[in-house]
C-alpha cells in the first residue's frame, strides 16, 4: 500500500444462499468479482463509494456447512451487511437464526449493521417493516442498524445502501 493511503474499511457481506449476494457483487463491482475459492468459499472485492471511501466486501456462503467459517472474517470488520431475499418468507426464520448467530460474536460488538432487503422488484416482496419484525431486530436495542430495500438484479438501491454503510462507519 502506497504512502498516504489508508487501509480501506472492511465490510462483510453475508446472507443465506440464494439471497442475491453474487448478483449484488457482480453489479457493484461491474464484473470484477473474484472467483469463489473452492476451499474457503468466499468472494472478495473492493468498491469505491466515493473518492475517499473504499469498501472491501466479503461474500461468505450461507450454506449450513459454511457458517463456521464466517467467524474467521469478523476481525477488523467495520460494518456488516446482511442480505435477505424479501420474496422468500419461508426462509426468514433461517435468516433470523443466522443473523443472531453472527451478531452474537464478540468481534462484531459495536459494528453497525445494514440489512439489505433484496429482490424488492418481486411483486410478493415483504415490506421492510415485516422483514425487520421477522429478523427480530427489536432484540438488538444497542445495535446501530438500518434496513433498506434493493434489487441487485435491477441495480436499484445499491449505491444508496453503500453510501449509508459508509456513513454508519464514519459515525462510529
Ligand atoms: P447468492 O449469491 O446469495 O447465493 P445469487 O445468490 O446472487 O446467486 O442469486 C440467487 C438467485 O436470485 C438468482 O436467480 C438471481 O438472479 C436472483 N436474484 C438476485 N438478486 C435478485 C433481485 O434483486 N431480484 C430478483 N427478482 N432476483 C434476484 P437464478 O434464477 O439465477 O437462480
Amino acid at each position: 500500500m502506497g504512502q498516504g493511503q489508508t487501509k480501506s474499511p472492511q465490510v462483510i457481506l453475508m446472507g443465506l444462499d440464494n439471497s442475491g449476494k453474487t448478483t449484488f457483487l457482480a453489479r457493484l463491482l461491474t464484473g470484477q468479482v473474484m472467483d469463489t475459492s473452492p476451499t474457503i468459499g468466499f468472494n472478495v472485492g473492493s468498491f469505491n463509494v466515493d473518492k475517499r471511501t473504499s469498501l472491501t466486501i466479503w461474500d461468505i456462503g450461507g450454506q449450513k456447512n459454511m457458517i463456521p467459517n464466517w467467524r474467521y472474517y469478523l476481525d477488523d470488520s467495520k460494518a456488516l451487511v446482511f442480505m435477505v431475499d424479501s420474496s422468500d418468507p419461508s426462509r426468514m426464520r433461517e435468516a433470523q437464526k443466522a443473523l443472531r448467530k453472527v451478531l452474537s460474536d464478540e468481534r462484531l460488538r459495536g459494528v453497525p449493521l445494514m440489512v439489505l432487503a433484496n429482490k424488492a422488484d418481486q411483486p410478493n416482496a415483504m415490506t421492510i417493516q415485516e422483514i425487520s419484525k421477522q429478523l427480530g431486530m427489536s432484540n438488538y436495542p444497542h445495535l446501530q442498524w438500518q434496513i433498506q430495500a434493493c434489487s441487485a438484479l435491477q441495480g436499484v438501491g445499491l449505491r444508496q445502501a453503500f453510501l449509508s454503510v459508509a456513513k454508519l462507519i464514519k459515525k462510529r
